[in-house]
């Protein structure tokens, strides 16, 4: 694709599908004023003025089009850096679609999904994380999910990336600065120290890394698969948090068959429920191919309630013993055929699907397991490009430690760490290519 900012763009702000009250057309770019002069006719008897709304009607070659408010901003001061008008009229797409169709007469062209941020970026006005934010702010499902972006659209990722640019350059600076000296190798005191470094380091990029994966979850959804033994309640406590008699509940073992799947929302987490078959040997061909299913879905969720029923001894099966402590959780279940006050056991959370006991000890668990990753970080990863690069830099980095540790190549060290801090620039959008633009704001929807 190619950049080039020199023209005129227009799109629609505001959804061109629905009938709204209002709806938004946003222009930018040099001349975009003198569209003005043939398209609007003020009725307030005032002239359009930068940052000042005026009242007038909207006109095309057959005569007027809407009523409308519109407001300039010249440039630099305003979102693209451009000069840039928004024009609100009444929503209704025929006429946004006529208002649209002025402009292009007037040699203005529709701008392409997120061109609009993309001339903010080139022009200074923010950086590619800020732009990333902005989008990602839109997209957002939920209000966690926006908290966090906003937090990140203030840019520390920013001074946090620019500090381990400088962390890698005073490793090169001091392998380099011993190599001039003539040393024939760095002692062993020094090289502890400069391992120490890239240790360090690496332990910041695998946590920013980690937070990652927490925003993929809020993209998609966090996976939680309900698993266990037949009858132990899995469907009935997944329709309970589903809050719908969504799976088949009886008090026959080996009643869910399949994965059943649904969105929910626990405490501003976007969560993808899964019920599942019950885990036991048995002979049935159906309920086998059911357990086929858990055992691969598995390696994909985010995290597994492991449920049993309380004064059972059930033990975990195999292939969830596999699986780190982290990701998954004991549940125990019927609590009110017990003492519900004695529910819990330790860690283990105790839980009544019918009487509602446990339930919110067992989402605010599930909450802290899923964002587990954000504990204690003030820096996050927002988006799939973002881990991706980060993702590489750790490879880079590794490589370098490696490297380093097993004896000394000095150019081969220096190269990794040069690409080191490349990715980083990439990161950022210090070193942008057009590729990552064309990737980056493909994404976007059209007039951000
Ligand atoms: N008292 C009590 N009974 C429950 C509770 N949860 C489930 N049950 C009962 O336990 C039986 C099995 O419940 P299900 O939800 O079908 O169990 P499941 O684990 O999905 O069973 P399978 O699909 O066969 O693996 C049903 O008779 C439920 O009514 C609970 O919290 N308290
Ligand atoms: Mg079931």
């Amino acid at each position: 694709m190619d950049y080039c900012d020199e023209d005129v763009i227009v799109a629609p702000a505001t959804s061109p599908q629905m009938k709204t009250a209002l709806a938004i057309v946003r222009v930018s770019g040099s001349g975009c004023f003198e569209y003005l002069t043939h398209c609007f006719r003020s009725l307030s008897g005032k002239k359009p003025r930068s940052w000042k709304m005026v009242y007038g009607e909207w006109l095309d070659d057959r005569g007027i089009i809407d009523d409308v408010m519109l407001v300039c901003y010249a440039a630099p001061r305003s979102y693209t850096g451009q000069d840039m008008i928004e024009i609100t009229c009444h929503g209704n797409p025929l006429f946004v679609e006529d208002v649209i169709r002025s402009l292009l007469v007037m040699g203005a062209r529709r701008a392409r999904p997120g061109e609009f941020t993309m001339r903010a970026v080139l022009a200074g006005k923010m950086d590619l994380l800020q732009a990333e934010a902005v989008h990602t702010l839109v997209e957002a499902n939920t209000r966690y999910q926006a908290d966090v972006v906003r937090r990140q659209s203030k840019g520390p990722l920013v001074p946090f990336v620019g500090g381990r640019v400088e962390d890698v350059l005073q490793i090169q600076a001091h392998i380099e600065a011993t190599i001039d000296y003539g040393e024939e190798d760095i002692d062993a005191l020094e090289r502890d120290h400069l391992l120490f470094k890239m240790d360090t380091l690496l332990a910041d990029f695998e946590g920013l890394r980690l937070t990652g994966g927490f925003a993929k979850g809020m993209r998609r959804g966090f996976k939680v698969l309900l698993t266990g033994a037949p009858n132990v309640g899995k469907s009935t406590l997944f329709n309970r948090l589903v809050q719908e008699e969504r799976a088949i509940v009886t008090s026959l073992p080996g009643t869910t068959r399949d994965l059943i799947s649904e969105e929910i929302e626990i405490r501003g987490l976007p969560v993808v429920l899964i019920d599942s078959a019950g885990v036991r040997e048995t002979d049935d061909y159906v309920e086998n191919l059911g357990m086929e299913k858990i055992f691969k879905k598995l390696e994909d969720v985010d995290l597994v309630l492991y449920l049993s029923e309380s004064g059972s001894s059930q033990p975990a099966f195999d292939a969830l013993l596999a699986l780190p402590q982290e990701k998954w959780l004991r549940v125990v279940t019927k609590i009110d055929l017990v003492d519900e006050d004695k529910g819990d056991i330790g860690e283990i959370i105790g839980v009544s699907a019918q009487s509602g006991a446990g339930l919110e000890r067992l989402e605010e668990e599930v909450v802290v397991r899923l964002s587990s990753a954000m504990e204690g970080q003030s820096v996050y990863l927002i988006n799939q490009r973002q881990e991706e690069v980060i993702a590489q830099v750790i490879e880079q980095l590794r490589a370098a430690r490696n490297e380093f540790a097993a004896g000394f190549g000095e150019e081969i060290l220096s190269a990794y760490l040069n690409h080191v801090r490349r990715l980083l620039g990439e990161l950022t959008g210090e070193t942008t290519t057009e590729d990552v633009l064309d990737r980056m704001f493909s994404n976007f929807c059209l007039g951000k």
